[in-house]
């Protein structure tokens, strides 16, 4: 007996496949629902509409969306594909085949996790170590830069050419999710070697997706940064630097601008975490986590109900601020 009522229900642990099987499930599906996660980073869009452009040469029918904000960040409007996004309220209900692209959880489908149960069988496609493997089955690698690494894979399996466009799509997750090629492993850069040689502006690209901020980015960063506190005796003496960006900081800005304060803030020396608290509604804080070497903020933030990858996590929390953090500094320890 539970005592979680939304555990209460049987779980489902999807099954895992190998590549070719998941080849088998996609070119058998009669029409596919592909979901990105909320607030959608360029690895979640870069491999929804890979897997959709593939899925719509092959033609089979196929829609891209995802629950929140109702438009696509700007910085990501370049990528081909993008005429395969359907707004959220105009998913199908229901589908032969459902896939999600780097949700580590149904919770991060937001509104249009319900489509999960409607549909036919799911499968999950992802490299979040804290995946909780909530579909039929699931592609999940947590050794994978980026869910487009994944996909470089399955495509190389499947015969499927990696053209210009596709390589825009799976090279924006890729220069993203390794913070342009700084967390790599062996293999990262013969994948982005690949994917350049099609003829893609890869400078261009990480200029569009990194790089680019309204001016308003400057005075918004000048407020957040100058309120950041450092907490040295922390995580175990390792220490912590946390920043907050309420509504009004970031009013009139995008999300990219939002998400771009954490890598400034990561930077500090003098702390091992580093955390920025997002307000995301009054009282409402989505919280993104970083480390460098000692802590894994992905069991951090999963103690606090939220997931991600060893030195990258988030959580959200509500009410005030104050409590959150005090909630954070007792989870670290
Ligand atoms: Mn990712």
């Amino acid at each position: 007996m539970t005592h979680c009522p939304e555990t209460a229900s049987p779980a489902l642990v999807s099954q895992p496949l190998q590549l070719q099987d998941v080849i088998e499930v996609l070119e058998g599906a009669t029409s596919v629902t592909v979901l990105c996660h909320v607030q959608p980073d360029a690895d979640t869009i870069g491999s929804g509409l890979a897997l959709g452009i593939v899925l719509e040469r092959k033609g089979i029918p196929v829609q891209v969306s995802f629950a929140s904000p109702d438009r696509l960040p700007v910085s990501m409007s370049g990528l081909p594909g993008t005429d395969l996004l359907v707004p959220a309220d105009a998913v199908a209900e229901s589908s032969d085949l459902l896939v999600t692209v780097d949700c580590g959880s149904a919770g991060r489908l937001g509104a249009l996790a319900s489509r999960l149960d409607r549909a036919g069988r799911s499968l999950v496609i992802d490299h979040h170590r804290s995946n909780t493997r909530y579909g039929t089955f699931d592609l999940i690698d947590d050794s994978a830069e980026a869910t487009t690494a994944v996909l470089a894979r399955l495509f190389d399996l499947w015969d499927v050419e990696i053209d210009a466009d596709l390589a825009h799509c799976l090279y924006a997750g890729l220069v993203t999710d390794t913070g342009s090629f700084r967390w790599v492993r062996p293999g990262t850069h013969d994948l982005a070697e690949r994917l350049l040689a099609t003829g893609i502006d890869g400078a261009d690209i990480a200029r569009r997706l990194l790089d680019t901020h309204p001016f308003g980015w400057l005075p918004m960063l000048g407020a957040v940064l100058s309120s950041a506190v450092l907490v040295p005796d922390a995580a175990d003496g390792r220490g912590l630097v946390h920043a907050v960006i309420r509504c009004t900081d970031s009013a009139g800005l995008g999300s990219e601008e939002v998400e771009s304060v954490i890598d400034i803030v990561r930077t500090t020396a003098e702390a091992e975490v580093s955390a920025v608290f997002k307000e995301s509604a009054p009282g409402s804080w989505s919280v993104s986590l970083r480390s460098k070497a000692s802590v894994d903020v992905a069991a951090v933030a999963e103690r606090l109900g939220g997931g991600g990858h060893r030195f990258a996590a988030g959580y959200t929390a509500t009410g005030a601020v104050e409590t959150a953090i005090a909630a954070l500094r007792e989870t670290l320890g």
